[in-house]
């Protein structure tokens, strides 16, 4: 199976980004985690997307807050996947929502909401899931079992409010 990219702007990201990486990892999905910035390491962030699917990557998660360039600077080098988590530090994240989602015509990052680290695992494990058949039946299940969960606490509720 193909790679899963985690790039963090900051060490500071990894709070939220660790709850992607679980999930990944409860999906027997191989990934690797790296902090790279945008802005501190341009140079680094370029080679790393330049070569990113020639070492086996088929999709990168990019998360950053604030002037949130990171997943941009990412797909402006790479043809792969782009999943941006916008990271809340300032501005309750919309600083970084905007900066990740507002990409020009011609290079997208598939925005996840604020702090969606989750969202981004899944939504990771969809792409690679295309060639994986073992890993769609996983996501199917787990699909099936939010709705069973749904069900059931719509059930609790209205026996408690009878
Ligand atoms: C961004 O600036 C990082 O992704 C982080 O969310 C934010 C703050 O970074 P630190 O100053 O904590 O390293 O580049």
């Amino acid at each position: 199976m193909k790679k899963v990219a985690i790039i963090m702007g900051s060490d500071s990201d990894l709070p939220v980004v660790e709850k992607g990486a679980a999930l990944l990892k409860e999906y027997g999905i191989p990934y690797e985690m790296r902090v790279m910035s945008a802005h501190r390491c341009p140079q680094k962030v370029a080679e790393f997307s330049q070569n990113a699917e020639s070492n086996g990557f088929g999709v990168i998660i990019a998360a950053a807050g604030m002037a949130a360039h990171l997943a941009g600077a990412i797909a402006a080098n790479t043809t792969l996947p782009v999943i941006g988590i916008p990271i809340k530090s300032t501005l309750e994240g919309m600083d970084a929502l905007l900066a990740t989602v507002q990409m020009p015509s011609g290079i997208p990052v598939a925005t996840v909401g604020i702090n969606n680290a989750k969202n981004a695992a899944i939504l990771a494990a969809q792409i690679l899931a295309l060639s994986e058949p073992q890993l769609s039946e996983r996501l199917k299940e787990e699909r099936a079992k939010m709705t069973a969960e749904v069900e059931e606490k719509d059930k609790k509720l209205q026996s408690e409010t009878k």
